[in-house]
């Protein structure tokens, strides 16, 4: 890896737009955010009506503030709408995830995945009018200058795209959409299917839409984790 020919300087500017408020006001805040999340639900049926593309870009620019390893921002996300593509995937997906239901997955493993009632059949991945394959880019690689095509570090990238993944769900659940943030496993099928380099880690296939009217979803997902088993004060 190059270091840059000269690293740029450091410019500073006055924090834009921060807002402090009273606290009363805060709370009030914290509560109503707090309340909205605390609604999610990760779905699993999904109704094929489509979505806005506009309320898609707008959760992915939400996405795209989240902070990383030097702001170097290191995730990319291909947005699959196409039902020829929604079918390929589902077929990849599936094929990974009967072997791992059927032969790979230890038997602790599928244990944990019980109350979740989860199997190797993905009839979201269609039904669903959009998928989202969020890409880790394991290195940077130069678009111009004199160090063009050359590789760069990229650092922190498991936290950073799990940051940036996180804001994403929370948008998209703030915009009134569900999601279900899947994992299938090996994942690296999603390269070639979404045409991204070798240098990117497909990491998480996020499966956006409504709800189907009547949709059920397990119990097991509702259970939180008390205050006190989540944090402590020191
Ligand atoms: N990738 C599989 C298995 C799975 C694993 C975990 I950990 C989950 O929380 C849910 C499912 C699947 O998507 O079915």
């Amino acid at each position: 890896m190059n270091r840059q020919l000269t690293p740029p300087a450091c410019l500073l500017e006055p924090l834009p737009a921060y807002r402090e408020y009273p606290q009363t006001e805060m709370v009030d805040r914290a509560r109503a955010f707090y309340g909205d999340l605390v609604r999610r639900r990760t779905v699993r049926d999904f109704d094929t009506r489509p979505v806005p593309r506009e309320v898609i870009e707008t959760c992915l620019l939400a996405a795209g503030t989240a902070p990383s390893g030097a702001n170097q921002q290191p995730w990319f996300f291909s947005v699959i709408t196409n039902p020829e593509h929604k079918r390929r995937v589902r077929e990849a997906a599936e094929v990974e995830e009967r072997s791992f239901y059927q032969e790979r997955a230890p038997q602790e493993w599928l244990d944990a995945l019980a109350p979740l009632g989860t199997d190797w059949n993905k009839p979201f991945l269609e039904a669903a009018p959009v998928l989202i394959a969020i890409f880790a880019q394991k290195y940077g690689v130069h678009r111009d200058g004199p160090l063009k095509g050359e590789k760069f570090s990229h650092y922190y990238v498991p936290e950073s795209v799990g940051i940036a993944a996180g804001f994403l769900i929370a948008a998209l659940h703030h915009a009134g959409l569900a999601t279900l943030t899947h994992t299938p496993n090996p994942m690296s099928f999603l390269n070639k299917l979404c045409g991204r380099p070798s240098s990117e880690k497909a990491v998480i296939l996020l499966v956006v839409g409504y709800p189907k009217p009547g949709c059920q979803v397990p119990v097991h997902g509702g259970i939180k984790k008390p205050l006190d088993q989540i944090a402590a004060w020191m």
